[in-house]
């Protein structure tokens, strides 16, 4: 590891992203608007018990038709970038290769489109977030029928490259692979929602569907690339790639067996799907634990999967310890754990039971994706649920001081990663803008760095917003006042700037002196002291 020597070798690069992430329907609602077809979300969310609230999302954060407010939000955060995405029933209502394109779904995203440019926010769009076209179920399964699946996808993004890509530069095929397949054909709790558990749904094999879909995800992916490099970049001159999701995996103590076990979940979460795209090659592991029910790909395959990627699209979140031992495929065989041998937690526990905050562990992954895989990282969500938010008077919920922690802890982790052991990083991108409709979570759980109250809609700033927008998007803006952003509706009075002042810690010295992270400037300052 190289030690800085210079406070200036802190810095991030002079075109690094710091940016905001949504999706379709955890924030759009009106899903029979605009001829907009069903998505398998859609009705998923109204069956009982599918949703930890009971609740839907026919409304979520109304940004159909808040686009705009949501867009000044983004201005007053001074974000330079913004990750969203495209909901597929929106474009092509029935989603068929066939079937016709809607132009009023076209309109609403060419114009958000249009009025992001024009306030010199950069697009990141993601095409699939999960919302598939229910007609595309219904007629042959979706996922599950690689053949058909693929040619849709397919047109349905050379639609998206054709209608935006003259404006959109940065394109994200999927998100989440890992999470469409082991969590929609395997434990069933996202729609569709197939299990081999029949309590849960009357129709799936666990065993075998989610490494279906997880192929058919992958070839899709693929293949729109290969389109896009075709067909697009020369002209529009954009790039494209995945986004997958992964946690750090840290075995629980030193056995052999335990750090084994470690690369075994990291191979399960993010080498199914990474080593194909990056590699050309399935990691051993895979392959031994599920034997002839990995679908293999042809040569023809392999060449297009192979290098499909320009970037690296880091989704992550937590870290794992890990333990040899279970029969859980889905995390390759291997028990996770937040209690460390001697009984303490790793971290401060989220809303979630899987997060718990662990900053070394995102330092490590960024570590370990780039040694591996060598390509540029964008992170392209990371983000906090603070635990019973839900629960908290917005005047409370606003001073959401364990989000801040978390934050602080990543973006220190980030700089570090980049300054200190040469991670190529060009993007951050904190989950979520807003408080959104959460899956199964419905709306207890609150990812957002702004409030949302959903009976009046309205939007509030919390501490992690303008922590990041303070300490990170504009570090460059002089003396700037630590107040809520401007957007945003006025923090209720009670503790309002007083606690935010507090949380950032700034004082005028201090914000006009650096934007830095104070760990690495601490650390920066003392290597400096010592001639390091
Ligand atoms: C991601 N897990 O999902 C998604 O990309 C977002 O849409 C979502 O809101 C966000 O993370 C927060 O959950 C995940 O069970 C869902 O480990 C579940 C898991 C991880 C990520």
């Amino acid at each position: 590891m190289v030690t800085p020597n210079t406070p200036s070798s802190y810095e991030l690069p002079s075109n690094f992203l710091w940016g905001f992430a949504t999706a379709s329907f955890q924030i759009e609602g009106s899903t029979d608007a605009g001829g907009r077809g069903k998505s398998i979300w859609d009705d998923f969310s109204k069956i009982p018990g599918k949703t930890l609230d009971g609740r839907d999302g026919d409304v979520a954060t109304d940004s159909y038709n808040r686009w705009q407010e949501d867009l000044d939000l983004l201005v007053s955060y001074g974000v330079k970038s913004y990750r969203f995405s495209l909901a597929w029933s929106r474009i092509i209502p029935l989603g068929g290769r066939d079937d016709p394109i809607s132009e009023e779904g076209i309109k609403f995203y060419s114009d958000f489109i249009d009025a992001l440019l024009a306030k010199g926010i950069t697009p990141f769009v993601t095409l699939y977030h999960w919302d598939l076209p229910q007609t595309l179920h219904d007629r042959y399964l979706g996922w599950l029928n690689k053949t058909e699946i693929v040619q849709d996808y397919v047109r349905y993004a050379r639609v998206c490259f054709e209608r935006f890509g003259d404006r959109v530069k940065h394109w994200l095929t999927m998100n989440e692979p890992w999470c469409i397949s082991i969590l929609g054909y395997g434990r069933g709790v996202f729609a569709p929602g197939r299990s081999s558990d029949r309590l849960r749904s009357p129709e799936g094999d666990s065993s075998t569907e989610p490494w279906i879909a997880g192929h058919s995800v992958i070839l899709s992916h693929a293949y729109a690339v290969r389109a896009y490099r075709e067909e697009f970049k020369q002209k529009q001159g954009g790039e494209i790639g995945v986004t997958l999701n992964g946690d750090w995996a840290m075995p629980y103590d030193d056995s052999p067996a335990n750090i084994e076990a470690a690369q075994h979940a990291l191979d399960v979460a993010i080498g199914w799907f990474a080593d194909p795209i990056y590699l050309g090659s399935y990691p051993a592991y895979m392959k031994e634990m599920l034997g002839d029910r990995l679908p293999s790909f042809t040569e023809e395959e392999w060449s297009v999967v192979k290098g499909s990627s320009d970037f690296y699209g880091m989704n992550t979140y937590t870290t794992n310890l890990c333990k040899a031992g279970g029969e859980d495929e889905f995390q390759g065989n291997v028990e996770y754990t937040f209690t460390r041998p001697d009984g303490t937690q790793l971290g401060t526990q989220a809303h979630c039971a899987w997060l718990q905050d662990y900053p070394e562990g995102f330092r490590d992954l960024l570590n370990y994706l780039y040694k591996r895989y060598r390509k540029p990282i964008y992170v392209t969500e990371n983000g906090f649920a603070v635990k019973d938010e839900d629960k908290k008077p917005v005047e409370e919920a606003l001073h959401d001081d364990d989000r801040v922690q978390y934050y602080r802890g990543v973006t220190d982790s980030l700089i570090k990663a980049v300054n200190e052991d040469g991670v190529d990083v060009r993007a951050y991108f904190a989950w979520s803008l807003l408080d959104n409709f959460e899956w199964a979570d419905g709306y207890v759980t609150r990812f957002g760095v702004t409030y949302v109250d959903y009976k009046t809609q309205k939007r509030y700033a919390k501490d992690s917003g303008n922590f990041i927008a303070k300490d990170h998007v504009q570090q460059e803006e002089k003396d700037a006042p630590p107040t809520p952003v401007k957007n945003a509706k006025e923090v209720p009075p009670a503790h309002g700037s007083k606690r935010a002042s507090a949380v950032h810690g700034k004082t005028k010295e201090n914000s006009k002196r650096s934007w830095k992270a104070p760990l690495a400037r601490i650390t920066a300052y003392v290597s400096t002291f010592l001639g390091l």
